[in-house]
């Protein structure tokens, strides 16, 4: 069962993921952990101080090591009093490597993370030095903080966790979970103003729509995200069946 301890100045954001949705199940069911740490409550001066002036000069602020660091070390007591070992500390910031479903299935199974999120300009770089094992990037752009990335992360893992997706295998049956994009999906009615659900899913013939479900995914993968493609053929995850699909696209 994983645990997560956020290093964040906004606790409140991460609330909704454990009253609302999906991800809620996986706390409720007690298949993930979720705790909190504000930096300002490890600030022991009369103002609660967790930020300073950048040396060099230049705009914002920057959050102090000290407040972070007690943080940190009371995450990690508190981990090593419920029987934990020293967790990894993970650092949300689009200077990490970018965030893949792989590696969201290994945290899903692990004893989970520290997770730093970052606010104001950003982090002073003795702290990430010192502590951060991994940074991790959602993508190529900027956010006002590292909460949103790390609830994405937290919503990505929870609903791995088993039993929390209604179906047993939907999670299996996800785009990127066999490594392709995901087919098209349709739902009633069969006409909507002239567009046509294809007439396949109708069918009732299970073996055809699982072989018209592949070939979608096939097609898309191969015109959207071509990387991906190769990156299943270097694995050896594509069948002769496959491969006669994708050479009938082009
Ligand atoms: C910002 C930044 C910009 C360019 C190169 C490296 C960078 N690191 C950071 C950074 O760590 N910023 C802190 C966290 C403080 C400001 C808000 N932060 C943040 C994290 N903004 N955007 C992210 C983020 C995290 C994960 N994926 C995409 C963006």
């Amino acid at each position: 069962m994983p645990r997560f301890d956020v290093l964040t100045l906004f606790g409140e954001y991460f609330e909704p993921l454990r009253t609302q949705g999906v991800c809620r199940r996986a706390f409720d069911r007690g298949a993930m952990a979720l705790q909190h740490w504000n930096p300002r409550d490890f600030s022991i001066d009369t103002h609660h101080t967790v930020d300073d002036r950048p040396y060099g000069g230049g705009p914002g602020m920057v959050m102090l090591v000290e407040p972070l660091e007690r943080a940190l070390r009371a995450a990690q007591s508190s981990r090593e009093t419920a029987g934990m070992d020293t967790a990894p500390v993970l650092l949300f910031s689009p200077a990490g490597a970018k965030l893949t479903q792989e590696q969201v299935k290994r945290w899903a199974c692990s004893a989970g993370a520290v997770l730093v999120c970052g606010r104001y300009e950003g982090i002073d770089q003795r702290f990430i030095d010192r502590h951060v094992d991994e940074e991790i990037s959602l993508g190529d752009y900027v956010l006002s903080g590292g909460e949103i990335a790390a609830m994405a992360f937290l919503d990505a893992v929870a609903r791995l966790q088993p039993g929390v997706l209604g179906s047993a295998d939907s999670a299996q049956q996800d785009s990127f979970s066999d490594g392709l994009l995901d087919c098209p999906h349709y739902t009633r009615p069969p006409t909507h103003t002239g567009l046509h659900v294809p007439a396949v899913l109708l069918s009732g013939d299970h073996a055809r729509i699982a072989r018209w479900r592949r070939d979608r995914s096939l097609q898309l993968t191969q015109e959207r995200r071509p990387d991906l493609i190769a990156i299943m053929r270097r694995e050896n995850r594509l069948s002769a069946r496959d491969e006669q699909a994708l050479a009938s696209l082009d």
